[in-house]
């Protein structure tokens, strides 16, 4: 028989920190505005496991402030090329009770959009966009650990921009939603070709492969890579801010439509997961 931990019993606030998969700094931030309780013994602070349950627990968390509010403020920032102020931004909102996804999906890629805006009216410069996007990549990278999830994985999801593309940047995200999810991913970044998606669809087994298109015009690569991945037998679904509609995914070889935002991707490869595992026991 196992014993439950005891919820009155308090970890220190580098264990909180570990527990939640946020810096130090970060969980000392949540106490100090009052999102995570926590005590001082001495020159400590000790947090409850209850308390860090609840912090944890979505259903409990406080009234959140939009995140998209803070977008202008993080264009400041990632156009100077300021990781460090950027960051700042993506912490507030943390305490202020966004959750990673909100931080991906209503803040950063929001953001990004209004960089690329800038860029199509003149007003941002080649070399100033592309210093936002390296920042807003490393900023995904420091993100990337608040989405892993420990324990046996639901499934493995491959995912990668298709040949000729070189926005990594919403596949990233994508993957990251994923892993949150508690799916392993395999992500293969910018410009994969064709081959390497069946390559890996057959050596991974995937649940799907995932393709990425942000550029318009790379219908070709994009059906060779649909092709491809079909041969092997795996699920495939093509998405991303250039396929606009149901009807263009199925015209570029999608299995299936998911919508265009990450969240719904989720909920699409719930489904297919399901899908997969009784075609197993059928098997
Ligand atoms: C950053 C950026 C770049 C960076 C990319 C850096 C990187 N490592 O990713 C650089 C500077 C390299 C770049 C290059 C170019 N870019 Co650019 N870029 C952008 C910018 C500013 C942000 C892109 C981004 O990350 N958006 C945020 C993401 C998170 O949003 P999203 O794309 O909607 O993704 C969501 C969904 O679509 C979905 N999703 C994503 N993938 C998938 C996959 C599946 C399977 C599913 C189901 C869902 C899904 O989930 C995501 C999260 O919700 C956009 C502006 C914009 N509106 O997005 C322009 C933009 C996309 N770029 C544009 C252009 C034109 C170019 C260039 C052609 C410019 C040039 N002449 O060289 C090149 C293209 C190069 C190429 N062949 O790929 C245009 C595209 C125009 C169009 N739609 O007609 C845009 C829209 C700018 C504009 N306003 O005109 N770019």
């Amino acid at each position: 028989m196992s014993v439950a931990p005891d919820q009155s019993r308090t970890v220190s606030l580098v264990e909180a920190a570990a527990e939640l998969g946020v810096h130090y700094m970060t969980a000392y931030r949540y106490v100090r505005t009052g999102r995570l309780a926590a005590e001082l013994d001495g020159h400590e602070w000790r947090v409850r496991l209850d308390d860090l349950e609840s912090f944890r627990s979505p259903r409990q968390t406080p009234v959140r402030s939009a995140p998209q509010g803070r977008a202008p403020r993080l264009v400041d920032r990632l156009i100077a090329g300021d990781e460090t102020g950027a960051w700042r931004i993506i912490e507030d909102a943390l305490a202020g009770g966004s959750s990673p996804t909100d931080i991906h999906l209503d803040l950063l890629a929001p953001a990004l959009r209004r960089v690329g805006e800038g860029w199509r009216v003149g007003r941002v410069s080649v070399a100033d966009e592309h210093r936002a996007s390296a920042t807003a990549r490393r900023l995904v990278a420091r993100l990337g650990p608040q989405f892993s999830r420990p324990g046996r994985k639901r499934g493995t999801i491959v995912v990668g921009a298709v040949a000729g593309e070189w926005h990594d940047i919403p596949a990233a995200l994508v993957a990251d939603q994923l892993r949150g999810a508690g799916y392993a991913v395999v992500e293969l970044g910018a410009n994969t070709p064709a081959t390497s998606f069946a390559e890996t669809a057959q050596q991974e087994h995937p649940v799907a492969v995932l393709i990425s298109v942000t550029t318009p015009g790379l219908d070709g690569a994009v059906r060779d890579a649909t092709d491809a991945v079909r041969a092997t037998g795996v699920p495939v679904v093509v998405g991303g801010s250039a396929v606009t509609s149901a009807r263009v995914a199925r015209s570029l070889g999608s299995d299936e439509w998911a919508g265009r935002d990450a969240r719904d991707v989720v909920a699409l490869v719930e489904r297919l997961r399901q899908d997969h595992a009784s075609r197993r026991r059928s098997t």
